[in-house]
């Protein structure tokens, strides 16, 4: 069975985009694969946070995870600083990684534009997110489009380390769907929707109320030409309602254009709102099931799981790295 690796920061409020461009994907991808899904709050740590508020972050991703249909029986959840060996394997990866390539990332560039302090861990970020996916020998690895040059640098660093050492790392492929891959902010639909936006308006958080989601959605920036059809670099606000429309209800974007030929923003708006709350409604209904404790039992049986798969990689890394192993 192909193994499939995928992690979602525990940051900030998870929302439609990060839904559409990855998690729902791990739900079909766990009938038939070996699936790991991480919360990578290793990954958090790039950037400030309030620790009270990153651990009860951690817990409320694990109820997403759950919620939207992963199935712990079928599928490895876990919190990745709870396996020591995405941290070794990092360091270890870093040894191996250039300063050159790294300073080529555009998240880094774009993250750190403007910043005095910019911390070391956001530049090595990426070689933390190869060490998550190599770990596990992951073949796919479903994600948005914004870390798909990651994905490219994890390969990268894979076939390097197999070159120098001799065949150790899958070459992971990314997953990366054609329609949703990139969610785009409802208030300026030239950016990507994004948790740390500081415009609350420009995403749909998966825990918002459905007064709140009819809200955003009715005020979503569109354009005066009043034609609903799917054109990203003309009508950039319709084409995102489109491509949100479409993932969330099944159908296709051409078969969205026929259906509202003829008709106003305001109809298409009002239907996406139905659509997008029927979706919340059936995931907070099962988010808001779940107790600590038994969060906590799935985290640890997860744990353990992914603990065994990682040091038996990371064991094979030292000993050809020629680290001493007794
Ligand atoms: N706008 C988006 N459209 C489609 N997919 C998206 N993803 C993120 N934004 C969009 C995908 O969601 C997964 C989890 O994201 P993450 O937690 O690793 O962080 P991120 O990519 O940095 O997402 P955000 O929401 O933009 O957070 P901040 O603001 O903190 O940077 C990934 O697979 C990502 O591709």
């Amino acid at each position: 069975m192909k193994r499939v690796l995928s992690g979602v920061q525990p940051t900030g409020d998870i929302h439609i985009g990060n839904y559409v461009g990855a998690m729902m994907h791990f739900v079909e991808l766990q009938q038939d694969h070996e699936c790991y899904f991480c919360i990578v709050d290793l990954h958090a740590l790039t950037v400030p946070q309030d620790p009270e508020e990153l651990r009860n972050k951690t817990y409320e991703l694990a109820g997403i995870y759950l919620a939207i249909g992963l199935d712990p029986e079928k599928s490895t959840i876990f919190v990745q600083s709870q396996v020591s060996a995405h941290a070794e394997l990092a360091w270890l990866l870093s040894c191996m990684a250039y300063f050159g390539e790294l300073s080529r990332m555009t998240q880094f560039k774009d993250k750190s534009k403007g910043k005095e302090n910019v911390s070391v861990g956001l530049f090595t970020y990426p070689v933390l997110m190869a060490a998550d996916i190599l770990l596990y020998q992951a073949d796919y690895v479903p994600v948005g489009n914004d870390q798909k040059q990651h994905l490219e640098l994890t390969r990268d660093l894979a076939e390097r380390f197999n070159n120098r050492f001799g065949e150790t790392f899958v070459l992971p492929e990314p997953l990366i769907a054609d329609v949703g891959a990139r969610i785009m902010s409802l208030t300026d639909p030239t950016k990507k929707m994004s948790k740390s936006d500081a415009d609350e308006n420009g995403r749909i958080n998966l825990l918002d109320s459905p007064d709140v989601v009819k809200k955003k959605i009715m005020r979503a920036i569109t354009d005066s030409e009043s034609v609903i059809r799917y054109d990203p670099e003309n009508k950039p606000g319709v084409s995102n309602l489109l491509s949100l429309y479409s993932v969330m209800s099944g159908l296709s974007i051409p078969d969205l254009e026929k259906k509202y030929e003829g008709c106003g923003y305001g109809i298409l708006k009002k239907d996406l709102v139905d659509v997008v709350n029927e979706k919340l409604k059936a995931i907070q209904d099962m988010y808001y099931g779940f107790s600590r404790g038994e969060l906590e039992m799935i985290l640890r049986k997860g744990r353990e799981k992914a603990e065994a798969v990682a040091e038996k990689t990371l064991h094979d890394v030292k000993s050809k790295m020629g680290l001493v192993m007794f």
